[in-house]
């Protein structure tokens, strides 16, 4: 009977404040409130994020005076029957201590927030009306061993429910898949332990067991005369000729139904219990699932819901799994406690290889520089074994789970050493995992998190004699995480290495509107939380709401588990390689695309037949007819079939490689109306005017003021060199420690010298200045170079020379400037659809894509550089009438365009503070550093970062005409804005429509 729905509530700052009244009668006149929740997400107490800290002096075993308390109340009634039962009531998860009472008699109380608690209360019940009052305390002593890196808050979150027993009944049961030694065949064994509650013998039972594999019954049997004083164990064996395995790859289940049956044939229950045949060794330091060799391509998942906290319903769970099978992730590490039994069920379901962690952190410890002090104080022994052993017993029975874990950042010590030796008492056919046996002297996994990709590959070189897995890696918080192709390599070069879990799964914003009703998430310090550990909370690959950001859908990509890569470029020959540990490549079709700048000239449908688990084959792609464009090779990976989680057909990655350079001429922009430049000067400016345009350069400023075409204006902020872009999280070390004390984000620029010539028809306006910060003696002297051609091209070339010492990292040598804020429809050449970046760009392919400036933002819940796209080799931008600006680099550039100023996107810290700046920032960047993970992962490597050298680059930039830009460039057609005199095109009196304000 589930308990869940609208309880009766109130909230005390103190324990002792609860009424007397409360344990015996119905509190009519209090509130109500949702079982399961946090009850801060409706609105009673404090919310408060540290990442470690304990938010109260730390004082073992003691908590803070005042300890919040939430008294909970329902009433419920029980039909006959039940009288004649053993009732036990369930709790999945209550935060922190709780005291359940029973019609005014106390029953007994709990710890272990995550951990599901029983209790007996056949005693208290009857049939009828029952009074329920459950007293919840948010601290307690066993706080000091629940310290993970999340929200504090507390309350009923999971579900609450009664289960009725008849006085005999199964109390315990364990299933466990042997296989022999060929891992043909294998032994179901079942352990069921049966419990007497009445005081006679229980004689003459029977236990039947069957096994189906869907409809078709493989096996069955039973224990008869069974005699059962107050507990009886049976056993039961069930052999099975070739079962199915179950992997991740292919989650087949068998279903085992367990009956008992009293004296006279009557069934007392019936427990249904899926199998899969599953195992788990370890042979010469490397782990084995069902004899097969298995890299583990994981992450670690909080519960979190943007509205409800850690009441995560079960829908979101679910979708979590969806979107993890989505993405080619095969493992999920429960970080860092146990989660809803429904969770196991779906992943045995879904397929998902589990870590399965318990409720075991005293991270805070670390701040008084004693990590261990609990975990190494025998005194707590029985509190960290019960943690693992209450685990284990709840979810032994699940084939998705391959190894325990006993907890995270808690130091070691001989609370650790006792929980693994009570974990393998009870369950020796998993594998027990804790970070912190630095030397697994007692695990049977060496771990680390966050080593650096180098030390990744040191530990690789020197195997140990355990396997080894990166427990957490690639902090994906805000922009990133970047490097994971470098880590997935080293993971592949070394066998010993065999799992890897990006931290972490999802974003632990809530969201909220603010006076204005603008949505926006909140973390750390938002709730007057003080100390608190600010947006650190926000370092997921989903966002809040489980939408899926950029880093998910680069890991997707890094870990497909079918490679192409190019043998033969110019004869199209590649190769397939199979990264599954299960599975052939008999489910997967190659859809190959040859594309010339977004044109396809030819596809095909290739399939990779009987290619076995780490094989790979060749496969001929025949190129047709080539001309002058470039050309790529585009390889779509798809599964055939459907599957529970994904419709047929489904990408699981995507390939590019190039086969031809452009060898095309440079086309020539044309004019049919195009007359003599002429250049005035005047006393504050120098202007430009040729046929239907008109350029403004200033004297003060040296600065390109106005670009009139046709009448309409350009530039709404002047282009300008830039060294600085807004902080990503990923930066903040390079922020706080280089940039900000070098005053970066405030670089100015300085103008020197202004110089106009004329020369075959061009006008050139030569300007100097320098860019640097103030107070310092270093920055750019720079150059730009304003080529003006009578057809109304502007050919921009923007040298940069260094002077004074700046040896350090920067974030970009680009250019940006703010044009029009009605060309927001985008058309660009270039590396996409979504963002990326140089170490974050695997599943982003070049081709010609369609976007507008508001879908090219990537709005992070704290505001931060976004939308880059890379090797871009023309864009244009343009309003909805065609009309606007065409750019075409010298060499690929970096590009993206925000309806924010960088200024406001690096001062924003919600998303409700960002105020459109009227315009776009266009940036055109010559180089751009890489994300790297450093908020608490890797920091950029070498290859990605960009440093304040001297350097040149080259942008041609053209108003354009049409809709169609690219027909246009490429046939070397009329590209300036058109007349009044031209047909369909009104642009000087645009009609306004919504949003255009
Ligand atoms: C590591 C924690 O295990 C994890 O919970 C999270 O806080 C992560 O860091 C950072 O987001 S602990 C760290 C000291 C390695």
């Amino acid at each position: 009977m589930l308990l869940s729905g609208q309880w009766t509530f109130n909230f005390f700052n103190n324990p002792m404040l609860v009424p007397d009244e409360f344990y015996n009668q119905e509190m009519s006149e209090w509130d109500s409130i949702q079982v399961p929740n946090m009850w801060q997400m409706e609105g009673h107490g404090k919310l408060q994020y540290t990442d470690e800290g304990f938010p109260f002096p730390i004082d073992v075993p003691f908590v803070p005076t005042n300890n919040p308390t939430g008294a909970y109340q329902r009433t419920f009634t029980l039909g006959d029957g039940w009288d004649k039962q053993q009732t036990i009531i369930k709790f999945d998860g209550v935060e922190t201590y709780f005291e359940v009472y029973v019609n005014g008699q106390y029953v007994g109380f709990s710890k272990g927030s995550r951990l599901t608690a029983e209790f007996d209360i056949s005693e208290q019940v009857k049939v009828g009306k029952n009074l329920l009052s459950v007293r919840v305390m948010q601290w307690a002593d066993s706080t000091y061993i629940e310290d993970q890196d999340m929200w504090w808050t507390a309350g009923i979150f999971r579900d609450v429910y009664l289960v009725g027993k008849k006085p005999v009944h199964v109390y315990d049961y364990t299933i466990r898949t042997d296989f022999d030694a060929q891992y043909q065949s294998a032994t179901l064994s079942g352990s069921v332990v049966i419990e007497n509650l009445q005081t006679a013998q229980a004689s003459g039972f029977q236990l039947e067991y069957a096994l189906y594999d869907g409809n078709q019954l493989i096996s069955d049997g039973s224990v008869d005369n069974l005699a059962i004083e107050e507990c009886h164990t049976a056993t039961f064996a069930i052999d099975v000729t070739n079962p199915v395995h179950w992997t991740a790859e292919n989650p087949h289940l068998y279903h085992l139904f367990l009956t008992l049956k009293d004296h006279a044939g009557t069934i007392i229950e019936i427990i249904p219990q899926r199998v899969g045949f599953r195992d788990i060794k370890v042979k010469d330091g490397l782990f084995y699932i069902n004899n097969q060799y298995t890299m583990l391509h994981g992450v670690n998942r909080h519960d979190n819901d943007h509205l409800n906290g850690r009441a995560a319903g079960i829908d979101r769970v679910e979708k979590d799994l969806i979107l993890m099978k989505q993405h080619n992730i095969n493992s999920v590490r429960t970080a860092h406690y146990p989660n809803d039994p429904r969770f196991y069920e779906m992943c045995d379901i879904y397929g998902l290889f589990v870590m399965a962690e318990t409720d075991v952190e005293t991270h805070g410890f670390a701040n008084v520089g004693d990590l261990s002090r609990i975990t190494d104080d025998a005194e707590w022994e029985n509190v960290f074994v019960d943690r693992i052993e209450r685990q284990i017993h709840a979810q032994k029975n699940h084939p998705s789970i391959i190894m325990w874990s006993l907890g995270n950042e808690s130091g070691y010590g001989c609370n650790i050493r006792a929980m693994c030796k009570a974990a393998k008492a009870i369950d020796d056919t998993r594998l027990v995992h804790y970070e912190e046996d630095r030397n697994a002297e007692v695990v049977d996994i060496v771990s680390t998190m966050y080593s650096r990709v180098q030390l990744m590959n040191y530990f690789g070189e020197q195997p140990m004699d355990k396997p080894r897995i990166i427990c957490e890696y690639a902090h994906a918080m805000g922009n990133g995480p970047g490097g994971l192709t470098e880590y997935q390599n080293v993971f592949y070069k070394h066998n010993h290495i065999q799992g890897h879990f990006l931290w972490e799964w999802c974003d632990h914003g809530i969201l909220e509107q603010d006076e204005k009703g603008r949505d926006v998430y909140k973390y750390g310090g938002d709730y007057g939380d003080y100390p608190n550990n600010y947006n650190f909370c926000m370092d997921g690959l989903v966002y809040s709401d489980q939408t899926p950001g950029p880093g998910l859908r680069e890991y997707k990509q890094v870990i497909c588990p079918v490679k192409v890569s190019v043998k033969d470029a110019e004869n199209g020959l590649i190769t397939v390689e199979n990264k599954y540990w299960f599975s052939t490549l008999d489910d997967i079709t190659l859809l190959v695309d040859i594309r010339a700048e977004g044109e396809t000239l030819a596809q095909y449908q290739l399939s990779a037949t009987n290619v076995k688990v780490g094989e790979s084959c060749d496969l001929q792609v025949a190129l047709p007819e080539l001309d002058e464009r470039e050309v790529f090779i585009n390889v779509s990976v798809r599964k055939n079939s459907s599957t529970r989680y994904s419709v047929a057909n489904s990408e699981l990655g995507i390939f590019q490689f190039q086969i031809k350079e452009n060898t095309a001429q440079l086309p020539t922009f044309t004019h049919t109306n195009s007359t003599a430049l002429n250049v005035q000067e005047q006393r504050l400016e120098w202007i430009v005017e040729g046929y239907n345009f008109e350029l403004t350069f200033s004297k003060i400023s040296g600065q390109l003021t106005s670009w009139l075409s046709n009448g309409i204006e350009i530039i709404a902020s002047s282009p300008k060199m830039n060294f600085f872009k807004p902080m990503i999280d990923n930066h903040k070390q390079e922020y706080e420690g280089l940039w900000e004390p070098a005053h970066l984000q405030i670089i100015e620029e300085h103008f020197r010298t202004l110089e106009v010539e004329q020369q075959n028809g061009c006008v050139i306006v030569t300007v100097n200045s320098i860019v640097a910060p103030p107070v310092l003696d270093f920055g750019m002297r720079c150059t730009y170079i304003y080529e003006i051609h009578s057809e109304g091209q502007v050919n921009l070339s923007l040298t940069g020379k260094k002077y004074g010492e700046y040896p350090h990292v920067i974030p970009v040598l680009g250019l940006d400037m703010g044009i029009n804020n009605q060309f927001e429809q985008v058309e660009y050449y270039g590396r996409g659809p979504e963002e990326n970046y140089l170490d974050s760009k695997q599943c982003n392919i070049i081709d010609v894509y369609q976007s507008t400036v508001t879908k090219m933002f990537e709005n992070y819940p704290f505001p931060q550089n976004n939308g880059n796209r890379q090797d871009v080799r023309w864009a244009s931008l343009v309003n909805r009438q065609g009309n606007g600006l065409f750019v075409k680099p010298e060499q690929p550039i970096n590009l993206s365009a925000w309806h924010y100023t960088s200024e406001h996107l690096h001062e924003a810290q919600h998303i409700n503070e960002l105020e459109k700046s009227g315009y776009i920032t266009l940036n055109l960047d010559h180089k751009l550093m890489g994300l790297g993970s450093n908020s608490w992962g890797s920091e950029v490597l070498d290859s990605y970062r960009v440093y304040m050298n001297d350097f040149q680059y080259a942008l041609t930039l053209v108003p354009f005409s049409q809709a169609n830009c690219r027909a246009n460039y490429l046939a070397g057609q009329d590209f300036s804005l058109k007349t009044q005199t031209d047909q369909n095109i009104q642009e000087n009196t645009p009609s306004m429509i919504g949003g255009d304000k």
